[in-house]
Order: C-alpha cells, then structure tokens, then sequence
C-alpha cells in the first residue's frame, strides 16, 4: 500500500489502540518525517489523547496535525521591489535546480512583467548544462548571461548582475552546478561564490535556496545540513513532490535546520510551481 494509503487507512478505524499508535509511528517513519520525530510526536499525540479523552482517530488526526504544524516553518519569498534580487539556486546533481531557476523566472515574471529577468548559467561544470539554461530562457523569453563551459562560476554571476543593473531588471537567478554533498572541492568553490556575491554585490536582497528532490527521503537532512554549513540557506524548494505522497522530510529539516520550506515543484512544466502552504501540505500528509 502506498504511504498516503497507509495512513488514511490507519486514521479510517474507529477506535484508538496501542496498535494504532504504533503503526502511525511507522507510517510516519516511512513517510519520512524521521524515527526521533516520529516517537516524539506520537509520544505527545498518545499523551494529549488521554489526557482529553480523544478516544476515535478522526479527532487523533486532528490532534496530530495540531502537532506536527509548530515543526514547520513558513516564511514567504518576497522579492525586494526597491532593490536587485539574487537567487542562487543549489543542490546535489539532478534535483531539478535548472528546472527551478526557469520556474522561478516564470513566477517573478508573472508577478511583474514590466521589470526583467535575467538567468545566470553558473553550472559552468557539466557540459549541457548551459545549453539547458538557454532553451529555457528562450522558451521563456528571459535573458540568459553565459560563459563558455569551464568557466568561473562567480564571473557568470558577476556579468548578469551587470547586466540586470544596466538593464534595471528585478531579478537575477543563477544555475549552480550540482554538487555532491561528498565532494568537499565543489562545497569549496560554492562558499567562494558565495563569498564573491557577499562581497560585490552591495545593496542586493540576496537569498540563497536550497533544492530537495521529495523522492529523497531522509538523505536530504545530510544535504540541508552540508549546504546550509557550508553557505547558510535562506530556504528550500522541495522539487518532484508530484512523484511521491510522502515529503515528510521536509518537516524534518525544518524541525531540525529552522530552514523555511519556500516552494514546491509539482511537475515539470513552468506553472508547476507554488508557493508552499503548510496546511494544505498537513491535509496531503495526514488526510484532510
Ligand atoms: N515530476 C517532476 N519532475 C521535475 C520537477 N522538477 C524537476 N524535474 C525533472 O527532474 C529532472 C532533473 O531536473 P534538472 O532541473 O535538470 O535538475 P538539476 O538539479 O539542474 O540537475 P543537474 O544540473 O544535473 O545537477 C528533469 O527531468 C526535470 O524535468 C518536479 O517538480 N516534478
Ligand atoms: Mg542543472
């Protein structure tokens, strides 16, 4: 049975029993929210049951969303009307950042049409990668600033915040390559662009998003907590939630790093792209 079958499964019988309790706490396991997380909340959740006499599982479900949602942290992206905004969009290979900076183009693009966009082709590593930018910035009708393959990362992004200033665009979203958590050379070069980005650009709202694949599971703590050391992240976009019914771990990692859930990437084309909110994710977790 599938995770979302599972637990609504779990919360269509009628009586509360140790069973149940036990069962959740797998279920939440497998959805991936973490085993300490799990115990904890349905510690608490079997507690506050007794002590209020919640005896049938329509009222538990109810509780333990009541429980779960102080873990998640919201906040939500704002662009800086009166200033430029920098995106740089990071995360291990194959997450969907390219993806990510097109739709977020897409989004800001939509939000205010009179001022432009610029993409940044800051994966200079992997040798499609640029081309990859430019089919979308066509597709897009977004300017896209690149250098040839190979090249510094931190220069790309240095020519398209040029670029934005000279052509009073509102935002510019810089690719990064995708760098595995393991290879500490690639964590090494990311902490120096974003040192280049700190120092040269003045007066920019810069933020810093970290790209989650929802099919990851529990590997994306490892992810949050080496990105987020290594360059401090504003928030995270969890990408392919349309794959999985589980994203549970976005809880955990906003439990345990602070860090925001800012968006979802819930297929592959442009629009599919929203701003992530907490109670409708709750519903799609738990049940409605
Ligand atoms: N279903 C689904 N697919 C997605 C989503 N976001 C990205 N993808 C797909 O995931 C694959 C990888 O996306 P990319 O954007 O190339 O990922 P990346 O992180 O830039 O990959 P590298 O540059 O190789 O590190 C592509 O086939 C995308 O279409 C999403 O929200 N849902
Ligand atoms: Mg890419």
């Amino acid at each position: 049975m599938k995770f979302a079958e599972r637990i609504k499964a779990l919360f269509r019988r009628n009586q509360l029993s140790d069973e149940v309790f036990e069962e959740l706490t797998d279920v939440l396991i497998e959805g991936d929210i973490g085993a300490s997380l799990a115990f904890e909340v349905v510690d608490e959740l079997r507690s506050s049951c007794k002590k209020e006499g919640i005896s049938n599982t329509e009222e538990a479900k109810r509780k333990l969303k009541d429980l779960l949602r102080p873990y998640i942290k919201t906040a939500t992206f704002e662009l800086d009307p009166d200033r430029l905004n920098i995106v740089l969009m990071l995360g291990v290979n194959g997450v969907g950042k390219t993806t990510s900076c097109a739709k977020l183009a897409s989004w800001a693009q939509k939000r205010n049409p009179a001022k432009p966009v610029i993409l940044a082709a800051g994966d200079t590593f992997r040798a499609a990668a640029i081309e990859q930018l430019k089919i979308h910035g066509e597709r897009l009708g977004v300017r896209v600033v690149a250098q040839q393959h190979g090249s510094d990362p931190g220069a790309v992004l240095w020519d398209a915040v040029d670029a934005a200033k000279t052509n009073n665009a509102q935002l510019v979203i810089a690719d990064t390559a995708g760098r595995m958590h393991t290879r500490a050379d690639l964590l090494k070069e990311l902490e120096k662009l974003d040192r280049v980005v700190n120092q040269k650009a003045a007066n920019v709202n810069y933020r810093k998003l970290l790209v989650l694949d929802a099919t990851t599971g529990q590997n994306a703590m490892r992810q949050a907590e080496i990105f987020h050391g290594a360059v401090k992240v504003d928030g995270v976009v969890m990408t392919k939630y349309d794959s999985t019914s589980k994203g549970g771990m976005i809880i955990a990692v906003n439990r345990q790093f602070g860090l925001p859930t800012l968006f979802l990437g819930t297929g592959e084309r442009y629009e599919n792209f929203e701003p992530f909110d907490p109670d409708a994710y709750l519903d799609d977790f738990v049940g409605e």
